[in-house]
């Protein structure tokens, strides 16, 4: 197999690397086109760089490496309670656990655009799905601002609707526009979170004494209040062990209202 043009700029270890195959020349069939774009794409995970596979990704022919996995969650190895430029330049190994990089999200949604593929695991090992018709986030200027299409799958609420719009929040970087509070800190995580729900906004100090403890993402505020900054957060702590830390998705679909859960991955493909 050759591959007769192959078009390489920036070549820094952790930076963006735009690549364009233009051309490939095969005598051995396609299976040495899939072995060349998995090496490709093990470069791509590896320096953390992004790739623009013009016809090249279509001609892989394989569903697994359509999507892009930018988020994975499937044990509490990899810490999750980060600065912002971890999550900006990203964290974790390929094929388990990571975080790919808010900017080469932000580079890849940018250059076309992508669908959003969010699959969950729950605390029964029941599976479910969300799906947005369009996925992107902003520049580093703007927060990385999330901006999602219409929604489909089975998971029972769309819960990233609240999200949607809304600039990225880490610890170290309060973008959540809830004064009360720093959502990422209370949350343990990092997200598009913004100033959603508190308790004693609503209903009376006796009231919510009872009522917060019903519901793990609820982070306490005190003996008589609680409150959460979206309804859904998948960075959160693996396992949290504090109320209001843990990964979550809000359903009535899932196990516990869509705590506690066991597994997630957050992957986007061209359409
Ligand atoms: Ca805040």
């Amino acid at each position: 197999m050759r591959v007769t043009s192959v078009a390489v700029t920036q070549p820094v270890i952790r930076g963006t690397v735009s690549v364009n195959v233009t051309a490939i020349q095969t005598t051995k069939g396609r299976s040495d086109v899939h072995k060349t774009c998995t090496r490709l794409l093990d470069l791509y995970v590896s320096v953390h760089a992004v790739m623009v596979f013009t016809p090249f990704t279509l001609m892989v022919g394989q569903a697994a490496f359509r999507f892009i996995v930018f988020q994975r969650r499937s044990s509490a190895s990899v810490d999750f309670y980060r600065g912002w430029s971890d999550y900006k330049d990203g964290f974790g190994t390929k094929n388990h656990d990571h975080w790919l990089g808010n900017k080469y999200i932000h580079s890849l949604t940018n250059q076309k655009t992508y669908q959003l593929r969010i699959d969950l695991r729950d605390s029964g090992s029941s599976s479910k799905y969300a799906v947005y018709s369009t996925f992107r986030i902003n520049n580093e200027a703007d927060k990385y601002r999330l901006s999602v299409g219409s929604h489909s799958g089975n998971t029972g609420y769309d819960s990233l609707s609240g999200s949607n719009n809304k600039p990225f929040s880490t610890k170290d970087r309060d973008n959540d526009g809830w004064s009360s509070y720093d959502c990422a800190e209370r949350h343990r995580g990092a997200w598009w979170f913004y100033e959603y729900y508190r308790c004693r906004d609503y209903y009376s100090a006796s009231y919510c004494r009872s009522y917060c403890p019903y519901y793990c993402y609820y982070f306490p505020d005190g003996s008589d209040n609680c409150a959460y900054c979206a309804y859904s957060h998948l960075n959160g702590d693996y396992d949290g062990s504090t109320r209001g830390t843990h990964m979550f998705w809000y359903s009535y679909s899932l196990n516990s209202y869509g705590c506690n859960l066991q597994y997630t991955d957050m992957k986007i493909r061209p359409v």
